[in-house]
């Protein structure tokens, strides 16, 4: 793109386009990064620059940029029956298929599948149909939820209310009533002396002292994101979800498993649940689904829950217009059909998977680095700045942003959250791209520590 034609581009997006999660006054200064093509895990901006894209667009580009079949789905969808509802007793092929699809891929009895078009619109679902399930079963009490600090299910009322975290409570009076929050398992930033098993178990028995606090007849749900993607990629101590999950049945609360980052693929499993070997009642799906070609959202319902609201919650008065787009459906199924087809989620187990997992560890070596924690194909550098210490930077952000900006001016994408370093590739990523998302990422802390004095 000519110089002139992007700023004229900076210069209309400063005018009119509010930028979400941003400052943005800052930006309106600084000038928008545009962002003009993709391909595999490499995505171009329009000055040109080529960049290893290992943030995936944001957690969601699974199967890589540029997959033209995709497009063939929805274009062939589009020209035959571009839209119609599922309203009124109707719906469309492809969504019918998905929901089939869904069922299928998801564990144990996660049958049923209800279609929104993002993540936060799936966790209002949620929220509604849990106190619903509760409501028509004469336990109309029972409609507290319970999240964790720093859990991140979306931007919408219901979604940023189960979430977690402050800045976003602080924006818009959440959250709403009758939600309720427990600490993460944050081991890392928060396990002091305790080993991570024994701070997994102390921190899954705080959701059991909140429902005795709040009581059992009053908590409906519980909801967590098997790995916290948002907060820094938490990892929880391998005993901290099947603890949770015993909690919930002892209290017969409903267990919520918000899959929108770690479903299809990112953990080498189809979902992250799979990986902690635990059943959710209920999971919420979006990002993967159609990694990032279109906005799809889905809910999945165990039987249990699912033949409740159907023979005694009477009509269901919730749903979007495009639940169930036949587009975005179709889409769905083409991006799932290429991760089964190309095994994509078994190459992460076998081969690229433990790879990162070696290089990663690599990288856990640098002295700027105080822990390299990874699972498939999502991982974090903690950035300390006294290893091996795990106290943090003082000025809490700085270095974490100082190191994404020094990775972008190498030709690598990172996330930083706080100081840490976030990682979530495209899951087709290979070997020679681990190999170079290496030694950026090793250039880049070297750049970053010494730009510290380090
Ligand atoms: N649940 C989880 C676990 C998510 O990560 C949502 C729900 C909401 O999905 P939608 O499609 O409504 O965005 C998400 C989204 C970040 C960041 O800064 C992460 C998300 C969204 C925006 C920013 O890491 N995740």
């Amino acid at each position: 793109m000519e110089n002139s034609d992007l700023q004229a581009l900076q210069k209309l997006d400063a005018a009119h386009h509010i930028h979400p999660f941003n400052d943005n006054a800052a930006l309106a200064k600084k000038g928008t990064r545009i962002l003009t093509k993709g391909e595999g895990c490499y995505v171009w901006d329009a000055e040109g620059n080529k960049m290893l894209d290992a943030f995936a667009g944001l957690w969601c580009v699974n199967i890589g940029y540029g997959r033209t079949e995709l497009g063939k789905a929805a274009a062939k969808q589009m020209d035959t029956l571009a839209y119609y509802n599922s309203f009124f007793g109707c719906t469309t092929e492809p969504t019918v298929h998905l929901a089939a699809k869904l069922a299928e891929l998801t564990p144990g009895d996660l049958n049923h599948a209800f279609f929104s078009n993002s993540g936060s619109e799936a966790n209002d679902t949620i929220l509604r149909m849990v106190r619903h399930f509760w409501a028509v079963q004469d336990q109309p009490d029972k409609n507290i939820l319970i999240g964790r600090f720093n859990g991140y299910h979306g931007s919408t009322v219901a979604g940023a209310s189960l979430g977690g975290m402050k800045g976003m409570h602080s924006q818009g009076g959440l959250p709403i009533p009758n939600i309720h929050h427990i600490n993460q398992p944050y081991w890392f930033g928060e396990g002091g002396d305790l080993s991570p098993e024994e701070f997994g178990l102390q921190r899954a028995r705080e959701l059991e002292d909140k429902i005795l606090e709040l009581g059992p007849d009053r908590v409906a749900g519980f909801i967590g994101e098997p790995i916290q993607g948002a907060a820094g990629v938490f990892i929880p101590p391998m005993n901290y979800w099947p603890e949770i999950q015993r909690i919930c049945r002892k209290y017969d609360v409903l267990l919520i498993a918000d899959e929108v980052i770690c479903g299809f693929g990112r953990t080498g499993h189809w979902f992250g649940s799979e990986y902690f070997g635990i059943q959710p009642d209920i999971m919420t799906l979006a990002k993967g689904i159609t990694s990032g070609y279109i906005p799809l959202g889905a809910v999945m319902f165990n039987d249990r829950v699912s033949n409740v609201l159907r023979d005694k919650g009477g009509e269901l008065a919730h749903g979007y217009t495009y639940s169930g787009h036949p587009v975005c459906t179709a889409v769905a199924l083409e991006n799932i059909r290429i991760l089964q087809d190309e095994k994509i989620v078994e190459n992460i187990q076998g081969n690229t998977g433990p790879y990162l997992a070696s290089r990663w560890k690599e990288l856990g070596e640098h002295p700027l680095v105080g822990e390299a924690r990874v699972v498939g194909m999502v991982g974090a550098l903690e950035l300390v700045p006294n290893k091996p210490s795990r106290a943090f930077f003082e000025d809490r952000g700085k270095v974490g942003q100082l190191c994404r900006d020094i990775a972008l001016k190498n030709g690598l994408i990172l996330r930083a959250t706080n100081d840490a370093m976030l990682l979530s590739p495209p899951l087709i990523i290979t070997r020679g791209q681990i190999d170079e998302l290496f030694e950026k990422a090793w250039k880049s802390l070297n750049q970053t520590a010494e730009a510290l004095g380090k």
